[in-house]
């Protein structure tokens, strides 16, 4: 299903983005590992690869913010350190979150590489998208991560674009990573 597309507009086009062209974002390889007795989650962001050029320099200021949703709203997010002037960031840093094995089949994590700026709003890169509802490779990697439990799985993925997020109307079963109230 397509979410809404934003339009872009500028003094001299403007245009509606309607289709997932194939511009080349760049690709973020990073490792998932799920500890069920800890409810431990750790994604580790390990490097980045043929980033998009977002500064005048050629190159961009990469880091990743990681942001565990669930119904569509985000629930926490961590992010990495930003690397200068480079679209082949390493970093090689882990970012944990306490989900509690009640949790974790509600929950995705959306990951975006962004771009800083000194002046002016960060803008995001690309985007990817791990957990049960996300998309192929997404779906492949959480599913793999909970298959195999305390062992870090690491895939490439691609970035895609950034879309507006529709933000879903849930049940508020997950206002919290408490699992629901005894009765
Ligand atoms: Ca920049």
């Amino acid at each position: 299903m397509f979410s809404p597309r934003p339009v872009t507009c500028s003094m001299f086009t403007c245009r509606f983005t309607t289709t997932f062209d194939n511009v080349d974002l760049g690709d973020l390889m990073f490792s998932l590992c799920y500890l069920p007795t800890a409810g431990r989650l750790t994604i580790t962001i390990i490097k980045a690869r043929n980033l998009k050029a977002m500064d005048i320099t050629g190159a961009s200021d990469p880091y990743v913010k990681v942001s565990i949703m669930c119904e569509g709203r985000r629930l926490k997010k961590r992010k990495t350190s930003t690397k200068r002037n480079t679209l082949n960031p390493v970093y090689n840093e882990a970012i944990v979150f306490d989900v509690p094995p009640e949790n974790i089949d509600q929950i995705s994590l959306l990951i975006a590489v962004m771009d800083y700026d000194r002046v002016g709003h960060n803008e995001v890169i690309g985007i990817c998208q791990v957990g049960n509802d996300a998309e192929s490779l997404g779906r492949e990697h959480w599913s793999e991560m909970l298959s195999y439990p305390r062992k870090p799985i690491a895939h490439w993925h691609p970035l895609t674009e950034w879309t507006t997020q529709v933000t879903a109307t849930g049940n508020g079963s997950c206002n919290s990573l408490k699992g629901p109230p005894s009765p």
